[in-house]
């Protein structure tokens, strides 16, 4: 009987700026251009403190739950600059813990805070900016990418519609990977050769459950072998590493018509959400531990050793994120107050008739009764007459 191996292959991991801010300058030529890697550090400045006061609006009631992005922000600003500068047109499909993202790619920074506020118009994406709401059920999305993903490549490159560079890229977390849906994405993606990126951020940890129990591979990319995609792993908290991997996935996407899966090494430096508290689970030598490996303050030592940064700059850009963040958070609380109409007014292009009787007594106290009849108290009390 012949015995032969069936399959081997072996995968790559990518890193441009280490946590001391050392610089690999042959991996880290033609990425980022040193105006573009200040303007990802005030953007991750300005997110990062954008996190902060969202977490204190949740402390002081003015907010529901609430996810900081903390440690994360690299991860989402290579990945998402990337699409910006080389593929804009591109849809995003969020999780919720990639913020930047989908502010450098056009949501206004508002929209979040609202869906976070319970206010349905945060999902209310203005028209031209191509990203789906924020996904709460885990890893229900990448199907929706995959599809979506399918879409352009039918009307791109079978309808001739465009010769854009439009990909999808589809965020999702370590935990969503034990999801069935992220699978038959990342399936579908490569049977039907679209063109698809799945980004997951793996921070170890989903909610209380560390990723050593959360999968018994030692790797979440190893599993683009599984479905014939291309998988590649960088340090999720080194903007280059992921900018690079990104603008890597987008020509492979582009040229071959084939996803790639990309795996994000970081770690939520906060809880999981303000509903959390990650000190009764985590050890804190860990957490001091990828503390140091802060994306803000490698990207910022990076900056500085090549005089690109100082302390008067420093001082200007905290005092910019402040004033821009107390702007947006005003804007979200001054929003005026929907009306009950607007459950209805969404839903149908046009109203059946019983919804049209639905919404006309939710203007009055007849709720789910005829419009033109007395309150039910009035009517309860005559009843009991
Ligand atoms: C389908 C589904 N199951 C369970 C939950 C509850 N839940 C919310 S977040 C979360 C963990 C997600 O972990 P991960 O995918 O690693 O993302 P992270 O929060 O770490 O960014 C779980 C289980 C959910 N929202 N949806
Ligand atoms: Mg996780």
């Amino acid at each position: 009987m012949p015995k032969r191996i069936a399959y081997t292959t072996e995968i790559e991991y990518i890193q441009i700026l280490d946590e001391h801010a050392n610089f690999d300058e042959s991996l880290g030529k033609g990425t980022l251009r040193d105006d573009e890697v200040v303007f990802l550090y005030e953007q991750m400045s300005i997110v990062r403190h954008y996190d902060e006061i969202a977490f204190k609006l949740q402390r002081s009631g003015r907010m529901g739950t609430y996810p900081q992005n903390k440690g994360q922000e690299a991860a989402a600003a290579g990945a998402g600059f990337a699409i910006k500068k080389n593929a804009p047109g591109s849809w995003l499909v969020p999780c919720y813990r990639e913020n930047l993202a989908l502010f450098l790619n056009g949501l206004p920074m508002e929209k979040i805070l609202l869906h976070w506020m319970g206010d349905e118009r945060g999902n209310q994406i203005p028209d031209g900016v191509n990203i789906l709401p924020i996904a709460i059920p885990i890893g229900t999305h990448p199907l929706h990418g995959a599809g979506l993903a399918w879409a352009i490549k039918y009307r791109d490159r079978v309808m001739n519609e465009s010769r854009d560079n439009r990909v999808v890229i589809s965020f999702f977390g370590d935990g969503s990977t034990s999801e069935g849906d992220v699978h038959e994405a990342m399936n579908f993606a490569s049977a039907l050769k679209v063109p698809a990126i799945f980004l997951c951020q793996n921070n170890r940890w989903a909610i209380s459950t560390p990723i050593s129990k959360q999968m018994g591979s030692e790797t979440v990319v190893q599993k683009a072998c599984a479905y014939g995609m291309h998988g590649i792993q960088a340090d999720g908290n080194d903007i280059f590493a992921m900018y690079k991997v990104t603008c890597d996935a987008i020509e492979r996407a582009n040229n071959d018509n084939m996803p790639t899966l990309i795996e994000a090494i970081t770690y939520r430096l906060g809880d999981h959400t303000t509903a959390d508290d990650a000190r009764r689970y985590r050890d804190p030598a860990e957490v001091e531990a990828w503390e140091s490996k802060d994306p803000l303050i490698r990207t910022r030592k990076y900056l500085e050793t090549r005089n690109l940064w100082d302390n008067t700059k420093q001082t200007a850009l905290e005092a910019k994120a402040k004033q821009m963040v107390s702007e947006i958070v005003k804007n979200a609380e001054g929003i005026e107050t929907p009306t009950s109409d607007d459950i209805f007014d969404y839903t149908f292009a046009n109203l059946p008739d019983e919804i049209v009787r639905q919404r006309d007594t939710m203007h009055t106290h007849s709720l789910g009764q005829n419009p033109q009849q007395e309150t039910l108290n009035a009517h309860s009390h005559a009843g009991a007459r």
